[in-house]
């Protein structure tokens, strides 16, 4: 558990460092004063809490430090820590596996977001856990997107369906539906081509993937995700609405998240949406995934372990 927080906090580094840098140096304060609150309220937006959050922390703050001029660093890393575990209550999605069917999996979002990567760590990582998993290659829109999967899976040793370019990928979804049932899989994980929520053509083409995989399972797809880029930031959060008005979503992945400073911007995603998020990718390699846990999520932006100095 140690270990898995400790690849957690790095994964998160960047985000963490950048917030830590400007929030520890207020946190491992003996004493604070006026202008450190300031600086505690610039971190925050620059690390992209957003507004409503960096408020209610500030605000609490100040109130602590209305009542008590003795008030120290770690008082404020412990204000911050409670204001978000608040805000952050229910944000955290656990799969649960079926026991009698594939658990299907489709991970959707704009292009480049992350989802045939992400798509290629979650069946790994479901691998490693010991459940038997099929990948389906449903961008079928470019051909490199199909080859891009299967470099994956080769590598991975993973089982993967996949059509030609240009196939309909709802087809390639029914295929992979079947062969996931007759090979006896619990978990069918399906990679679909990046889209914009704007375009309509596009959103349907994911709801005929919904429509044909409920002629096999009326409860499929069990998990739509959404896979958000985090160095987007709080930028997402207009995407995401819409993928959700107009698709409906089980949940959110946020990726890229080792190559920004705006770790923060989970925390207005989930404000805003109250999507639950499942799984945080931290890298290009296929352990640097890990599911979302609030309390690590938040020791790790705001954890003053072991920094604590006079
Ligand atoms: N640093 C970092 N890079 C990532 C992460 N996840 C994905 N990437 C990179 O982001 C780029 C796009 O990832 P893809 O998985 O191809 O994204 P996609 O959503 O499938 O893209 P389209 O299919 O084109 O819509 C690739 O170069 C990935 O290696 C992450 O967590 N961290
Ligand atoms: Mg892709």
């Amino acid at each position: 558990m140690l270990s898995l927080f400790k690849k957690f906090k790095e994964g998160l580094s960047k985000s963490a460092k950048n917030i830590a840098d400007k929030t520890g140096g207020i946190f491992r304060r003996a004493k604070l004063d006026a202008s450190t609150i300031e600086e505690l309220e610039e971190a925050l937006y620059g690390a992209d809490f957003g507004y409503e959050t960096t408020e209610e922390i500030v605000e609490e703050t100040k109130e602590a430090y209305r009542k008590d001029r003795e008030l120290r660093g770690q008082d404020v890393a412990k204000i911050g820590s409670s204001v978000l575990r608040r805000v952050l209550d229910g944000s955290e999605g656990t799969i649960e596996f079926k026991d009698d069917r594939p658990t299907v999996i489709c991970l959707i979002g704009v292009n480049g977001s992350g989802k045939t990567t992400t798509t290629a760590k979650l069946g790994s990582q479901c691998k490693a856990e010991g459940r038997e998993v099929l990948v389906a290659a449903c961008d079928t829109f470019r051909a490199a997107a199909i080859e891009q999967l299967k470099e994956w899976t080769n590598r991975l040793d993973l089982e993967i369906v996949s059509g030609e370019r240009g196939a309909d990928a709802a087809a390639v979804a029914y295929d992979a539906w079947q062969a996931a049932k007759s090979r006896r899989k619990d978990t069918l994980i399906i990679d679909t081509a990046g889209r914009l929520h704007t375009k309509s053509n596009l959103m349907d083409e994911l709801a005929k993937i919904r429509r044909v995989l409920q002629k096999r399972d009326e409860s499929a797809p069990h998990y739509s995700l959404l896979v958000v880029d985090g160095s987007l930031g709080s930028n997402s959060i207009e995407q995401a609405r819409v993928f959700h008005e107009k698709f409906g979503l089980d949940g959110l992945i946020v990726t890229k998240l080792d190559g920004t400073s705006r770790g923060g911007s989970l925390v207005g995603i989930y404000r805003e949406l109250k999507l639950p998020i499942y799984f945080l990718g931290f890298g290009e390699k296929a352990e640097d995934l890990q599911a979302y846990q609030i309390d690590n999520y938040v020791d790790a932006v705001f954890g003053v372990e072991e920094e604590v100095s006079a």
